[in-house]
């Protein structure tokens, strides 16, 4: 196995152990617990997790302190795909390959599943060993930027309300809904390192042109991509009416958009020693097939 893909199980065996150990089901309310551990545990890349672990090492942190701080992205994250699955969103009754969990345990169960695990995200960065005060209040901050009504909620608002036409506008949109939790990723990693304000923007420059390939290789895959792979419903954003960049570029120029995408996140940290990881997740993601 190459070095990559090592450190990458490495990294993401100590997310599946933590995530693993939350929210034990032995509650009156243990539905509740099972909803959420369902979602959660239900199989994903855990690339932002993975990449907040990378940037703490990179910014020569114990990488095992941000743990908690990259497993409470997960959660957002988790929260975020059981509510946009739901009707009143995209309607998708698959996910991760599996049955969306409004299917499973029904649209209320599926809203406080959802309700719930923001709610912990937050708890997870409050408790974290290791770091310092500051370090939790500023990682509380980073989150709620990444995920909140300047965020990823702001990015579903557009999406939402289909204000995402032309190209300005859809960059605009995929910044909120997937480039501000992809950023967040990096920015937690610097958190939990002490890394210094510049480092920072680094971190944050390389995540922002990430952010834009992975939408656009997300709408690519839409397109060209095996259900079973994939693990969700081929062709939605057709299906929604949803205008993608696959629609106002074409499949070749998407793909070249990716490449150019890729070639700048990596510009923006290919100097600082022991990059090679960062550097190979950036092409991997864009190579990705799900
Ligand atoms: C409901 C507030 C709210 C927000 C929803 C994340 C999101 C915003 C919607 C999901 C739909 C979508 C296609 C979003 C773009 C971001 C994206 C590609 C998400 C999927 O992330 P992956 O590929 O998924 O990391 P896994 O399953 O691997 O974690």
């Amino acid at each position: 196995m190459c070095a990559f893909q090592l450190r990458y199980d490495t990294y993401r065996a100590a997310v599946e152990e933590y995530l693993g150990g939350l929210f034990p089901g032995d509650k009156p309310y243990g539905r509740l617990q099972e909803a959420m551990r369902y979602s959660l545990m239900a199989g994903g890349k855990r690339v932002r997790p993975v990449m907040a672990l990378a940037f703490c090492d990179l910014m020569g942190g114990e990488w095992r302190r941000a743990i908690p701080f990259g497993c409470a992205l997960e959660l957002v994250h988790t929260y975020s795909l059981i509510h946009d699955d739901l009707p009143c969103m995209d309607d998708d009754d698959l996910r991760r390959g599996k049955p969306t969990c409004h299917k499973v345990y029904g649209e209320a169960m599926a809203v406080l599943a959802g309700d719930a695990l923001q709610a912990e995200a937050f708890r997870l960065i409050a408790s974290a060993p290791g770091v310092t005060d500051r370090q939790r209040a500023e990682a509380a901050l980073v989150l709620s930027r990444a995920c909140g009504a300047d965020g990823m909620v702001a990015g579903q608002t557009l999406d939402m309300l289909g204000l995402g036409r032309n190209r300005g506008e859809l960059e605009l949109l995929h910044s909120l809904k997937t480039g501000a939790m992809i950023q967040g990723a990096a920015e937690l990693g610097c958190v939990a390192a002490g890394a210094d304000s510049r480092q920072r923007e680094r971190a944050a420059e390389y995540a922002r042109h990430i952010g834009l390939a992975f939408q656009v290789r997300d709408d690519i895959l839409d397109v060209i991509a095996d259900q079973k792979v994939l693990g969700k419903t081929v062709g939605s954003d057709q299906r929604d009416g949803k205008t993608t960049f696959v629609d106002l570029l074409g499949l070749e120029d998407c793909e070249a958009l990716v490449a150019q995408e890729t070639a700048k996140a990596k510009a923006a940290i290919s100097d600082l020693p022991g990059c090679e990881f960062l550097l190979n997740l950036a092409e991997r993601l864009a190579d990705r097939g799900n």
